[in-house]
């Protein structure tokens, strides 16, 4: 799932990590506006378990929004400045 989550004006890559049913979450990659994808990517909080993702301004702040689905709830993580937060800004 793409979109300029840590608000520096480049897009980021949110994928679901699912290691052997052990490790699961979700990783991050940062987006850099000259280099594309940068690093080994990063945890940003979230449900252990995720099975969707989706991307919408829900709170309507301008900054795109994380919906994480598992088997049995669903999360919104904030997109902000500095990265993904479950707090509503
Ligand atoms: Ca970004
Ligand atoms: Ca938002």
């Amino acid at each position: 799932m793409a979109g300029d989550f840590d608000d520096d004006g480049a897009d980021d890559l949110v994928a679901i990590l699912n290691y052997d049913n052990e490790e699961t979450g979700l990783i991050m990659f940062d987006g850099s506006r000259t280099h594309g994808l940068t690093g080994s990517g990063s945890r940003p909080p979230g449900p252990d378990h995720p099975s969707n993702l989706t991307t919408s301004d829900l709170n309507k702040d301008g900054h795109p929004d994380l919906v994480v689905t598992t088997p049995d709830s669903r999360e919104v993580l904030y997109g902000r400045r500095g990265g993904l937060s479950r707090l509503k800004p």
